[in-house]
């Protein structure tokens, strides 16, 4: 017997983002109910969507964030210390947040280096043309967040560098994680950064269902058109042959897990064929495909999920409405998480 032992450059070379969205498009369709990730969404399309989404009227969250970034980027950064900063940006998007925390950081002329981390070349490309000229030192990372951070860690260790660090994880994307989910991404986060190192999350609050259920389902049928997008992502990428006009957008806020929960729904019964896949999948009339999670917080679930992770907490810091909340949290290594 003989085997061979793949180099990681040959295991990188085998990890097709093509094929990994092949394989959970097949998955996640063949069961029953069916659902697709909504790490899915993000094409180009996608985040222009996603972009569109971020500027309606009812969608708040996006206006709450940058209230309390504007209004307590400096208390939040001056809380993390006084030693050079790495601000270590997951899923900068834009970067119009990170602009305001950046503008902050100016005004207290403190040494920072911006790392935003993101599997699109792309996006960290536009985000450096957008940041250029304002004397910052920049140093994006191409890959997943985890090991972009593991990536900053040796660094450090190398170099011997004594930054103190900052990770955004901004605008309510851990809201798509279920409670199991989030504590483990959370763990992870811990176990790579060091002790007195700090996190900023941002938690959508639980609030009045009428406005969940607004800002979810615009006037305009932009989070519509979001959600349809997945089928036509899968059409261009899969040789898929969804009808999308069959299909709706459904939100609704389900009041047991606290969570706006998307789906689309198949207006008839129908067959479509994936040519990528070779499979033929059957929607009976009003059959739902599940797409997205968007869990809402109580204060008091951030702090146990915090406390649970093994952070302590610096600081909240809530939009003036009380719909949002950018939680500061503190690495705690001499306590084991629990
Ligand atoms: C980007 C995950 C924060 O869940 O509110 C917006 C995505 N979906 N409208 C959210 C989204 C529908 C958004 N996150």
């Amino acid at each position: 017997m003989s085997y061979r032992v793949l180099t990681a450059a040959e295991r990188e070379s085998l990890a097709d983002p093509r094929e990994e969205f092949a394989s959970e498009v097949l998955e996640g369709l063949s069961q029953t109910p069916k659902r697709l990730s909504s790490r899915w969404f993000y094409d180009d399309e996608g985040s222009r969507l996603f972009q569109r989404i971020m500027g309606l009227p009812e969608y708040y969250v996006t206006g709450c964030e940058h209230q309390v970034l504007s209004s307590h980027g400096a208390e939040i950064l001056a809380a993390t210390g006084g030693k050079p900063l790495a601000l270590v940006d997951m899923g900068a998007g834009d970067g119009a947040k990170t602009m305001l925390l950046l503008d902050a950081l100016e005004a207290q002329q403190r040494d920072v280096r911006y790392v935003p981390i993101d599997i699109s070349e792309g996006a960290l490309a536009g985000l450096s043309a957008r940041l250029a000229g304002r004397g910052l030192r920049l140093e994006g990372v191409v890959s997943e967040y985890f090991s972009g951070l593991k990536w900053l860690g040796q660094q450090d260790r190398q170099a011997g560098t004594d930054e103190a660090r900052l990770v955004l994880f901004l605008g309510s994307n851990i809201g798509n994680f279920d409670r199991p989910r989030a504590r483990a991404f959370l763990l992870r986060l811990w176990s790579v950064l060091r002790h007195g190192d700090h996190v900023l999350i941002g938690f959508d609050l639980k609030k009045d269902i009428e406005l969940l259920l607004a800002a979810y389902n615009d006037k305009q049928g932009v989070t519509a058109a979001f959600n349809l997008n997945l089928l036509h992502r899968i059409n261009a990428e899969l040789g898929g042959h969804f009808d999308v006009s069959r299909f709706r957008h459904f939100s609704t806020y389900n009041v047991f897990s606290g969570a706006m929960e998307s789906y689309l729904v198949s207006q008839a019964e129908q067959d479509v064929h994936v040519d990528a896949l070779h499979a033929r999948f059957h929607f009976k009339a009003w059959e739902p495909i599940h797409t997205e999670y968007s869990y809402k917080y109580l204060p008091a679930d951030i702090e146990r999920l915090a406390e649970e992770a093994g952070f302590s907490i610096a600081g909240h810091f809530p939009d003036a409405k009380g719909y949002f909340v950018d939680s500061l949290w503190r690495v705690e290594k001499e306590r084991s998480p629990a």
